[in-house]
């Protein structure tokens, strides 16, 4: 039966000592509501750490036990581990950087080691839970490692990660000494969620600048597998909200309040004290509305609740030193016998009581320097039966994507903010009625059930795709079966695209010379007489002549437009070609190139390349998509042909490549055993030309080749065909696998 596994750094639940012994109580945060629907389903599980320390094997297994009943399974973490694992590494390094506050951020090479071994630790723990049908869903900032340890072990593994706060800009990921270790963390996953397109865009250009991995339509695509990236963003549960609002115990705790506070409008806050949520900000312009329209004073009370959190790290010690000491002054200059500008609690409400809040406040105060959704500007909205109400949110809230409808502010803008307040105070019922009722429509719509079932298809979406798309690895069993038909065969035919297959790609082509051991590779390939060896590039006649031309090899050149045999001339492949259309469309390139920083225009005798490997990723994508649409459409009744490689356009004769130029020696002789090796979409045309028995490799990403295996690298293609040179079969295959 396949099952879920949730995973997260904390258990949703509360561990506490108490004089009975220890004792679980469910936390009611949003992620234990959401998830509570899938994981009590039968046989799901949660995996995580109960929250408190415990050393002591006996206890640990009572502790096991104790949970067993939840469908929770613990992840015990020593002191150390809690104090250099998540108060050091997740909260001291990850959580600033993410939050753009590098400046708080600390960079312990011992917090990272013990981040590394925390997800080993947790990729043990789910390991010895996990089936192969069961779907395996990580879940935020302190398991970044986890999907690659996971898949590492469990190549087929199905498993999804969301990532709670936000993905901040490659700007600041590549401030982290191990910036590409986590994206790589990561990409072990096969869904990754963000709450907004805004982090999912951010991800996806630290994979390209970071890793060097290409993505289309949200698909990063790495040497094994394709990768969805999206943007989910998470909902709540929205009838609990309402219900509770709605309460007779709200209601009553309401009136309690409401008599204690007198005739005022209520402003609610509500946050964990940390700096990303603009406290002492808000404060100021709370101040800021009393000092500017003194008919508010004894008209308005700010509701602050700020529950504890993290007070040992000095940053959040400091802050809340500074929220008392703003809360204390505005008080003692404001405040009257009647009436108290700011209430400030400094602990956690009970449900009920958070409720009472949510029903009773006029407006709402959301307003984070940033947050990567925030469910408290949500759960306000559910809360509101009589659907007035109005909500203040920071822009740099993910929320603030969705709820268009609330008052939008930037929280460092403290004039801003204190205006508007004064407008939300004085907002028509009218208003406040249609804006909260838009508002209510899309929370209850996506709530945090249809986040999950939302996630889970994309999920499976995304393992059906690869799937469709797999080309498979070259493992050692077919390499054997290569080997073996290479051996017995009296003919073999072999197909060498140059860059990107028997050298690594360079910056600058010029540069890509072959070294002395490919060189060495090549000739003793072809001084055994029953190989034919065929180079076959997109490089110009001169290029191949004078780093190979020495060798008794074959070259095709310029994508099949020359050939040469070993120990003739070169031909073209098709009489009457002709180059004088290169005198309209070179113009344009060159205008390309100088709208684009480090690309550059290749002149063959009967084709224009332009490449953007030495432009900077992001701005060379955009600018081939431009070129490529401006491309197609002019040569649309043309004879002439464009081919995306990678990271270059390449305008051509339209039925020549290299395909139908292999084609040729695929005629003149029929080899009982032919390979073929490329890594981009021009050798997609050599593949497609070969019979199905033909060995066809892809190097590099997988998807969408109609190749049959792939390899990782130029490492794996040279060791590879070193390996034919030799007459031992490296890994002879069990018979068994290859029945027939
Ligand atoms: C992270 C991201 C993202 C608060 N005070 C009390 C109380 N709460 C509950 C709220 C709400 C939850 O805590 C806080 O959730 P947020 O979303 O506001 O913020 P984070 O804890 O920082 O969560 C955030 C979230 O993950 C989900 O992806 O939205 O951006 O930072 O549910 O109601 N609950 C009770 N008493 C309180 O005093 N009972």
């Amino acid at each position: 039966m396949s099952r879920t596994i949730i995973v997260s750094n904390r258990l949703p639940t509360k561990g506490q000592r108490t004089e009975e012994g220890l004792a679980f109580q469910p936390s009611e945060g949003g992620l234990a509501t959401g998830l509570g629907s899938i994981y009590k389903a039968e046989g799901n599980v949660w995996v995580g750490w109960p929250g408190l320390s415990v050393d002591e094997p006996a206890e640990q297994e009572q502790v096991r036990e104790q949970l067993k009943a939840d469908s929770m399974v613990p992840v015990f973490l020593t002191e150390a581990e809690i104090r250099d694992f998540y108060e050091g590494f997740s909260n001291s390094t990850l959580w600033p950087t993410f939050h753009y506050f590098s400046q708080y951020a600390t960079y312990e090479q011992s917090h990272w080691e013990a981040y590394v071994a925390v997800n080993e630790k947790f990729c043990q723990a789910v390991l010895a839970l996990a089936g192969p049908e069961d779907t395996i869903w990580v879940h935020d900032y302190q398991l970044l490692l986890l999907p690659a340890l996971l898949r590492q072990a469990r190549p087929e593994a199905t498993i999804g990660f969301f990532l709670h706060i936000p993905f901040p800009s490659y700007e600041l990921i590549r401030v982290l000494p191990w910036g590409a270790e986590l994206v790589e963390g990561m990409l072990g996953a096969d869904l990754i969620g963000f709450h907004t397109f805004d982090y999912m865009h951010h991800f996806l250009s630290a994979v390209s600048h970071l890793l060097g991995l290409p993505n289309h339509n949200g698909q990063v695509e790495t040497a094994t597998r394709t990768i969805l990236v999206d943007a989910l963003p998470m909902g709540i549960d929205y009838h609990r909200y309402a219900e509770a609002a709605a309460s007779a115990v709200a209601q009553r705790h309401e009136a309690v309040y409401r008599e204690a506070l007198g005739d005022v409008q209520v402003v609610l806050s509500i946050d964990r004290l940390d700096y990303s949520k603009g406290i002492a900000q808000r404060l100021r312009a709370f101040e800021l509305l009393l000092q500017r329209n003194p008919e508010w004073r004894e008209q308005v009370s700010l509701l602050m609740v700020v529950v504890p959190s993290r007070d040992q790290v000095a940053q959040y010690a400091a802050l809340k030193e500074e929220i008392d000491e703003l809360v204390g002054r505005i008080n003692a200059q404001y405040r009257t016998i009647s009436w108290t500008p700011i209430h400030y609690f400094y602990r956690s409400f009970p449900f009920e009581e958070l409720a009472a809040l949510y029903r009773l406040a006029e407006v709402a105060l959301v307003t984070p320097v940033r947050d990567g959704m925030n469910l408290v500007a949500k759960e306000f909205i559910a809360s509101q039966a009589d659907q007035r109400g109005v909500l203040i949110l920071s822009e740099r809230a993910g929320a603030a994507q969705e709820l268009a409808d609330a008052l939008l502010i930037n929280p460092t803008d403290t004039g801003q903010l204190a205006e508007a307040m004064r407008e939300a105070l004085q907002m028509p019922a009218e208003e406040q009625q249609i804006r909260m009722a838009a508002m209510q429509a899309l929370v209850r719509q996506y709530d945090v059930f249809a986040w999950t079932r939302l996630f889970l298809d994309r999920l499976a979406y995304s393992k059906i795709k690869q799937l469709t798309l797999a080309t498979d690895e070259l493992d050692a069993h077919a390499e054997a079966r290569l080997h073996q038909d290479y051996q017995a065969a009296s003919r073999r035919l072999l197909l060498l695209d140059y860059d990107g297959t028997l050298v690594r790609f360079h910056p600058n082509p010029q540069y890509a010379r072959p070294d002395q051991e490919l060189l060495k590779l090549l000739s003793n390939l072809a001084a055994d007489a029953r190989n034919r060896v065929v180079l076959i590039s997109g490089r110009d006649q001169a290029t191949l002549d004078s780093w190979l031309g020495h060798l008794p090899i074959d070259f095709i050149a310029e994508h099949g437009v020359w050939l040469r045999r070993a120990g003739e001339d070169w031909h073209l492949f098709q009489e009457g070609l002709r180059a004088e259309w290169k005198r309209d469309i070179r113009p344009m390139l060159e205008q390309y190139v100088s709208r684009t920083p480090g690309s550059y225009i290749e002149e063959k005798d009967y084709s224009l390349a332009w490449h953007w490997r030495r432009a900077d990723a992001g701005l060379g994508a955009v600018r081939a998509r431009d070129l490529l649409n401006h491309l197609t459409f002019m040569t649309s009744s043309t004879e002439l042909q464009v081919l995306e490689g990678n990271r270059v356009l390449e305008i051509k004769h339209a039925g020549i490549n290299k395909g139908t130029a292999a084609a040729q020696w695929l005629s003149a002789d029929s080899q009982p055993f032919v390979l073929a090796l490329g890594d981009d979409r021009t050798d997609e045309d050599t593949f497609a030309a070969l019979p199905p028995e033909a060995y066809t490799l892809k190097v590099g990403p997988t998807s969408r080749s109609l190749a049959r295996y792939a390899v990782a690298g130029v490492a794996d293609v040279r060791r590879l065909l070193s390996g034919l040179l030799s007459k031992v079969v490296a890994d002879q295959p069990a018979s068994a696998c290859f029945p027939g």
